[in-house]
């Protein structure tokens, strides 16, 4: 009976792995190099959800000369004791089933959406070999796994005063057409998490090549951020605005520095997924920067109470900007899952600008006047350009030979009506 039981469950987590093996696309996006990149994020998104809930602040990722790469953490380490229900370790619970429920504490925030959150099983199942070693309660332990099926259970290897996980995976031949992973591209990523998670030191090295390394270790957060984007740039103020603030249990950070330039540069984060398809967050900051901006024009009459109000895109013009946004349930939605959903963090981001943004205007003034007057200028040089090129439309619609005489003549017979349109003549 005992055995049976226990041969249920297992066929279960079986069954779990082999759809992912079926249907990878499915779990990671895609089996090409998106989908290969994947599997390292998964796992040093586990990483930063311990550094998230206060237990780890050291991620380091090595890759390794045959495809294998190699993630290790000094976060708790994935827990060892045989689950009650399952009859084998927690570890391999983590490492065997789709979705691993019991792991979130209430109030811990955790990295999710897109593609993320699928769990470190699915790096399990599309992996020729994987081995985890697991630092714990003053053990190490260690287990091996050929595409998501354990060699044998977990067993005790040595004694550690410290604690973490390392994983080392090397992606299935079976499953991914190329497997060369990209130094650059991992990069890129890992600056960004490390940005996001201020005081997390982030590491990479690459033993295909012993000059490609890496420590990224941010304590500015986002403010660094901000700095990094705009070092080819010359600020308005030298140093970044930094807003933050917590409602509902949900934290909201903005950092922003605008510059002489004209460029509009403005990245969205919510659990420290890239929004690329933006979403409320987005939305709540560049309603509350339209808003702020505008009444602290009119207030020292920069505008004119019968002029016309500053836009969105003449305030955002030269406008490098973060906004990084902490939600306990968030909603991801659109296309590729990299919208935000959740409508009440909207007002959480507006009240949070109007207040703080606001406040820095008042005690900033001469930044404040100097991001005004950038608006200001902003917006008339679009005015100027609308109208040039409405003059020049009109120029060039009279004296075009184009136009056959007899229709070019009756073309703005009606003007304020048709507005000159030439709607009538392409329908004639
Ligand atoms: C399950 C539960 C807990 C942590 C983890 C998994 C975990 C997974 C990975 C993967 C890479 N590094 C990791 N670190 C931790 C919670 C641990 C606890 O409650 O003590």
């Amino acid at each position: 009976m005992l055995d049976q039981d226990y041969g249920a469950s297992q066929i279960k987590v079986l069954e779990g792995l082999e759809a992912v093996r079926k249907r990878p696309g499915m779990y990671i996006g895609d089996t090409a190099e998106r989908g290969l990149h994947h599997l390292v994020f998964e796992i040093v998104d586990n990483s930063v959800d311990e550094a998230l809930a206060g237990h780890c602040n050291r991620v380091h990722v090595t890759l390794h000369i045959d495809n294998s790469v190699t993630v290790t953490d000094n976060g708790r380490g994935i827990p060892t004791e045989i689950h009650p229900t399952e009859g084998i370790s927690a570890a391999e619970v983590v490492l065997t089933k789709l979705h691993a429920g019991g792991k979130f504490e209430k109030g811990a925030y955790r990295v999710s959406g897109g593609l993320h959150g699928v769990g470190i099983s699915v790096v399990n199942a599309l992996s020729e070999t994987l081995d985890v070693e697991i630092k714990r309660e003053g053990k190490v332990f260690f287990q091996r796994y050929h595409r998501g099926d354990p060699e044998e259970p977990l067993r005790e290897v040595g004694i550690s005063a410290e604690s973490g996980t390392r994983v080392t995976f090397k992606p299935d031949v079976e499953i991914f057409g190329e497997r060369e992973y990209s130094f650059d591209l991992l990069s890129q990523r890992l600056r960004e998490l490390a940005f996001l998670n201020p005081g997390l030191q982030i590491s990479i090295n690459d033993e295909r090549d012993a000059t490609k390394t890496h420590d990224f270790h941010y304590e500015g957060g986002i403010i660094s951020f901000v700095e990094h984007l705009g070092v080819a740039k010359t600020p308005l103020h030298p140093k970044v605005i930094y807003l933050r603030g917590e409602k509902d249990g949900t934290e909201t950070e903005v950092a922003l520095q605008w510059n002489e330039g004209y460029i509009e540069n403005i990245y969205s984060f919510a659990n420290n997924i890239n929004t690329i398809e933006g979403g409320t967050h987005l939305i709540g900051l560049k309603s509350a920067l339209t808003r702020t901006v505008n009444s602290y024009a009119l207030a020292n009459n920069l505008l004119k109470k019968d002029q016309e109000g500053l836009q969105g895109e003449d305030i955002r013009e030269g406008l490098t900007a973060i906004i990084s946004v902490k939600v306990p349930e968030p909603q991801f939605e659109g296309q590729t899952k990299t919208k935000l959903g959740n409508s009440e963090v909207k007002g959480f981001v507006e009240a949070l600008l109007n207040e703080k943004l606001g406040t820095y205007f008042e005690e900033h003034p001469a930044e404040a006047k100097r991001i005004g007057q950038k608006s200001i200028e902003a917006s008339r040089a679009r005015e100027a350009a609308r109208k040039a090129k409405e003059l020049a439309r009109r120029k060039g619609a009279l004296d075009s030979g184009s136009l056959p005489g007899k229709l070019a003549s009756i073309k703005c017979s009606r003007p304020k009506k048709s507005g000159c349109s030439f709607l009538p003549l392409a329908q004639a």
